[in-house]
């Protein structure tokens, strides 16, 4: 078989050979990219988040696919940040029903320090009850990502969302560079990092190897990959644009996990409207963690009870929290 290669994994992909990958043959590409898996995790043990948006709607930002904008009218009503006890009551619940990892949005453009200060008293309460935390609370300014890294978190969620001559086309508030800064920050802090992007917004392919190849020449790259199918949202810019082919969704994981050998990449929104069959093939791509629990942040998931048999059909069991792949062994 004729690989476009980069036969070292740990070598800088351009975007031209990420682009190679997604022109393969499906079998070729699926095969490959689940041999790249194989050597890295156990094929079978998918790691379990659990969403909750802590802060929900009112959002400055203008990012064309977000229910939670204040530019577009999309009927989320703008929520103040939800107390200690609520969180804590959601993440236990989430915990018994089976989460390791328990990630916390909010709809800031960037938290301010009593907001802050509040998230830390909410990643140390998530932290005593044993569960991995993450959280997602936009740009953070410099000295914000020692102060979570002290709280204990474990990862920040900040993607990059699309390929850099994109961006603009999908949000003028801020731009790419700042998504990286605020990327390096966390990094430099010493937590990790969780960044990916979405898929079906109206890229065309070379586009979407763009954001892999950004996303693979992160140094190091990130710990974790989510890959999100757009969700279209009524009254959003982006709620009419054309669905992608589900086939090519499968691609972006395949090629994902090929450029990202050590990273987990996450099968992510989208999965509500996703055919059972799809979400396997993404399995057998090589996605390797999902979203647990009948809500994202405000859009449907599927049920906990559909998952648990998507699991039992598929032979797929929860990956042991705190496990990575040896990063040194590529
Ligand atoms: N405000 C923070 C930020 O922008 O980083 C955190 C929350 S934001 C909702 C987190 C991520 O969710 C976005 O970067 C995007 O990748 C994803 N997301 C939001 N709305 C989505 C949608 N409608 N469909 C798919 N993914 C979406
Ligand atoms: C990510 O990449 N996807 C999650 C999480 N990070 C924060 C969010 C998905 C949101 C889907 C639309 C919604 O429910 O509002
Ligand atoms: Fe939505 Fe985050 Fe953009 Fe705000 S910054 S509009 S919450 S994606």
């Amino acid at each position: 078989m004729n690989y476009p290669a980069v036969s070292n994994e740990s070598e800088r992909w351009s975007v031209e050979q990420v682009a190679a990958l997604f022109e393969q043959p499906f079998n070729d590409l699926l095969y490959r990219a689940q041999s790249v898996h194989r050597r890295h995790f156990d094929p079978n043990a998918v790691q379990i988040s659990t969403l909750l948006s802590i802060k929900t709607g009112g959002c400055p930002e203008n990012c064309g696919y977000c229910s939670q904008s204040a530019h577009h009218s999309t009927g989320v009503a703008r929520e103040a940040l939800m107390s200690r006890e609520r969180v804590l009551q959601a993440a236990s619940k989430a915990q018994q029903a089976g989460a390791t990892r328990f990630c916390m949005g909010a709809a800031w453009r960037g938290p301010n320090s009593k907001e802050l200060a509040d998230v830390v008293e909410l990643v140390k309460g998530v932290r005593e009850l044993g569960m991995e935390t993450c959280v997602t609370l936009g740009m953070l300014r410099p000295g914000q990502a020692e102060q979570l890294k002290e709280a204990g978190l474990d990862y920040y969620n900040h993607n990059l969302d699309t390929a850099p001559d994109f961006y603009g086309s999908i949000v003028t508030t801020h731009g790419y560079q700042d998504r990286l800064d605020t990327l390096q920050r966390v990094r430099k802090a010493g937590i990790k990092v969780c960044c990916g992007g979405i898929i079906g917004m109206g890229e065309n392919r070379l586009q979407r190897a763009a954001l892999i190849a950004e996303l693979a020449a992160l140094d190091p790259p990130p710990e974790s990959v989510p890959v999100n199918m757009l969700v279209p949202i009524a009254g959003t810019p982006l709620a009419d644009v054309e669905r992608l082919d589900p086939l090519e969704f499968v691609r972006t994981i395949a090629v994902a996990r090929i450029a990202l050998p050590t990273s987990v990449v996450r099968l992510s929104a989208g999965r509500a409207t996703m055919p059972e069959p799809v979400q396997a093939l993404c399995f057998l791509a090589g996605a390797n963690s999902i979203f647990y629990g009948d809500r994202l942040l405000t859009t449907g998931n599927p049920s906990t009870d559909s998952d648990r048999a998507l699991f039992e059909r598929l032979g797929l069991h929860p990956t042991e929290p705190h496990t990575e792949p040896d990063r040194a062994a590529r």
